[in-house]
């Protein structure tokens, strides 16, 4: 089977010609409207942009290329790239041609160390990681090509590579800064006969004797990769992106998106919340003492960190698949059962609690079902990786794959500027009104 390379090159002009016939024949035809409310909620629900690498059905969670996550689950994440861009589930060929290309490009050069390691003792591991994302951009040859001068068509060559140069790169500077942030040791090299999730779990250096930290490692980067183009990190990697700017400013800002909390930090908050409970009761609480503690939770203003999605309705796919983890390989965990637990109580405390909001004439809780975030942290904490504000970064890593597909796509069929009409409330006042 072709090379990742070999084979975009080869879908492009299919790509391009379907999308030019779509906006011919369909072009004027509307899709969405926009309510008052929507304008300041977000946007939420209003479709107007355009992301073909994974759709997230309210009902159903994430669909990568029409498949079903949990049918998907078993690939590794270097082949949910290539799925991610092209379509199509690679061959043991492509996928260690594809190997071999990340592990060329896992070479960190010396300053990026020097940065992190002069940072703040105290900085956000997603600091760190954003801010060496940033310094590397003087390295892309997406830079370098437009600086020298290049066709339209072209764009998408240095795009890809500049896509590889940063996966090849970015499972080594987050372990490493992992390491440099708490006190581990010198950052580990990449070993360029593993994988790319066995080497990410192998450079942070956790002690691994049964090789199933790294079996999870590539489970959570498979689930983290993608969640179709609204979101705030891959939207926001979208539009600084379809101003031309390079990957490495597109996927630093879109990570700097996933930094807040309620979005991919998120899953540090959640563990946050798993322990004050174990701590508040001993161990794993009774179903009892967990509703009461959920209530006080909600009743001082707070979220349940975990919960609710701006699109799901159901149970998140991704959850499911980290539990049915969790129950095969760490059973027995007071956390695990705890996040097990939650699982089983919280649902119905925000149903009744979103009710009470409703009498109160709030808006509803949309979606009372566990996210992502609501298990990935117990299981990462069962292999020993502790320190929860580092989990965000190895969100990013994974996301930085549907971040960068995406990014490759637009440039290959010359998406346009995002630029999007915004209103004043006057002119909401006097028009709507
Ligand atoms: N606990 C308490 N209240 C919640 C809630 C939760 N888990 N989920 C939603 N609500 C509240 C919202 O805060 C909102 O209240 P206000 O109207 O007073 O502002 C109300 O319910 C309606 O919100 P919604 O339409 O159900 O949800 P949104 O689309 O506005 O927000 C999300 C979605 C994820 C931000 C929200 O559910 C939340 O804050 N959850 C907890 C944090 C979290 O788990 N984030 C991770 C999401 C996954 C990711 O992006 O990585």
């Amino acid at each position: 089977m072709a090379t990742l390379q070999e084979r975009f090159a080869a879908l492009v002009p299919e790509m391009r010609k379907r999308v030019g016939a779509v906006q011919k024949e369909l072009g004027d035809k509307v899709i969405s409207g926009v309510t008052v409310k929507q304008a300041y909620g977000g946007m939420r629900g209003v479709k107007g942009m355009i992301c073909d690498t994974s759709v997230v059905e309210p009902d159903k969670g994430l669909i990568i290329r029409g498949y079903p996550l949990l049918e998907i689950k078993d690939l590794w994440p270097e082949e949910i790239f290539y799925l991610l861009l092209t379509g199509e589930k690679p061959d043991k060929e492509a996928t260690e041609a594809l190997q071999m290309d990340l592990a060329k490009r896992s070479y960190v050069p010396e300053y990026v160390w020097d940065v992190l390691q002069s940072m703040p003792p105290d900085s956000h591991p997603m600091c760190m990681l954003d801010t060496a994302i940033l310094v590397m951009e003087r390295e892309s040859a997406f830079r370098a090509w437009y600086d020298k001068g290049m066709k339209r068509e072209d764009y998408w060559i240095p795009m890809l590579e500049d896509a590889l140069r940063l996966l090849g790169v970015l499972p080594v500077i987050a372990a490493g800064l992992y390491r440099i942030r708490f006190g581990k040791g010198d950052p580990i090299d990449y070993m360029p006969n593993l994988d790319w999730g066995a080497n990410f779990a192998r450079m942070l250096g956790l002690p691994d004797p049964t090789g199933d930290f790294a079996k999870l490692m590539r489970l959570y980067l498979n689930f983290h990769s993608d969640h179709e183009g609204g979101n705030v990190s891959a939207n926001t990697c979208h539009t600084v992106g379809s101003a031309l700017s390079d990957a490495f400013y597109a996927v630093s800002a879109g990570l700097n998106g996933l930094a807040g909390p309620l979005h991919g930090l998120a899953n540090q908050e959640c563990l946050n919340w798993i322990l004050e409970v174990m701590e508040r009761f001993g161990g794993v609480p009774s179903e009892e003492a967990l509703r009461d503690f959920a209530f006080e939770t909600l009743r001082s203003g707070k979220v349940v960190p975990g919960y609710g999605h701006a699109v799901l309705r159901v149970t998140d796919p991704r959850f499911a698949g980290f539990n049915e983890f969790g129950k095969q390989y760490l059973p027995n965990d007071p956390v695990f059962q705890t996040v097990d637990l939650v699982f089983q109580v919280v649902p119905k405390v925000l149903k009744e609690f979103s009710d009470e909001r409703v009498k109160a004439g709030k808006n509803p809780i949309a979606n009372v079902w566990p996210n992502v975030d609501a298990g990935s942290g117990a299981l990462l904490y069962h292999f020993g990786l502790t320190e929860f504000p580092y989990y965000t970064v190895l969100f990013s890593v994974s996301r930085a794959m549907g971040m960068l597909s995406q990014l490759v796509i637009n440039r290959a069929q010359g998406t346009a500027i995002t630029r999007p009409k915004s209103v004043s409330t006057e002119w909401v006042k006097q028009q709507a009104g």
